[in-house]
């Protein structure tokens, strides 16, 4: 008989640490949960393929019953797969897509749309106040065409003569010793805010007319940042540079992604590139007659399509 107090303090103990990791659900909580903030917030645009939706809410939640409440929609209406994890001791769930979301492939918008039912409740069993439904929009993807700044684009000959004001630029050498190089320059800041990357980018260049024997010389074609035209960007410093082939008058088409999509990634204001030849050491002049920005018609553009909002 003497031992039953100290044998109920032992069982009391051992309940009580047993009990300890399950908080019981309040009892006297007879508040609604609601939703405090979401995003997408409904009606965003622009929103990018792997983001998540996330859900906060006024208090802790039923995770089981939340996430049986939620649905991802896609544009047609079917719902998606999504993975759940739960942040802010389980008020707040981010719903996690479990395959990108897809872009448009033109102007039009593609709408999802998430919903959670009222059946979502806190762990005392009261449900959401009021069901939740919000709708978003992806990125778009959208074409522009720049066309080159007039003040810009010209041509610098190696006698340090800089012309940004004709209506063309000659590409290739003048004498023995001498040569012309053209330049093109393109604005970025048309392109939409939030542009998420560049998809595609074409340059057009327009070579009017050919002069001597143009396919005796080599040609190349060089990204670098020269800001106004001036006698210094003949033999300026360029970043990456290629050999082209142009071989023709007419419409001359590059592909120069990578130089656009690493000046729109590295916030500068425009692409620009420079064209130069080879010698071949004749004494007469050979080479191509390039419209530039000033030219009446076909004048330089660069064809963009963009992920943007
Ligand atoms: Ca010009
Ligand atoms: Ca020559």
């Amino acid at each position: 008989m003497e031992h039953k107090p100290l044998l109920f303090i032992a069982l009391l103990l051992f309940a009580l640490a047993g009990c300890q990791p399950a908080a019981p659900p309040d009892p006297g909580d007879t508040t609604a949960p609601s939703v405090t903030a979401a995003t997408p917030a409904d009606g965003a645009v622009g929103v990018s393929k792997n983001d998540a939706v996330v859900l906060t809410f006024s208090e802790p939640m039923d995770t089981a019953a939340t996430e049986a409440a939620f649905e991802l929609l896609a544009p047609d209406g079917t719902p998606l797969p999504v993975s759940f994890s739960w942040e802010d001791e389980d008020r707040r769930l981010v719903a996690t897509p479990a395959a990108p979301l897809a872009y448009s492939p033109n102007a039009s918008y593609l709408t999802y749309h998430y919903n959670l039912a009222a059946t979502a409740k806190d762990p005392a069993g009261n449900p959401l106040a009021a069901a939740f439904a919000a709708g978003f929009s992806t990125m778009r993807l959208l074409g522009f065409q720049i066309e080159s700044e007039a003040a810009r684009d010209g041509a610098v000959t190696s006698d340090g003569v800089v012309d940004a004001a004709g209506a063309s630029a000659f590409l290739g050498d003048t004498d023995a010793a001498s040569a012309s190089r053209v330049f093109f320059s393109f604005p970025l800041d048309g392109l939409p805010a939030g542009t998420e990357s560049v998809v595609s980018a074409e340059l057009r260049l327009y070579a009017q007319s050919a002069t001597g024997s143009p396919d005796d010389l080599q040609y190349r074609m060089g990204h670098l940042a020269y800001g106004e035209l001036d006698a210094g960007d003949y033999a300026a410093t360029e970043g990456e540079n290629q050999p082209i082939f142009p071989h023709a008058t007419g419409t001359w088409r590059f592909g120069v992604r990578g130089w656009v999509a690493s000046d729109w990634d590295g916030g500068r204001a425009r692409f620009q590139i420079r064209l130069r030849s080879s010698n071949d050491g004749d004494g007469t002049s050979d080479g191509y007659v390039l419209n530039t920005a000033e030219s009446a018609d076909n004048k330089p553009t660069l064809q963009v399509a963009v992920y943007a909002p």
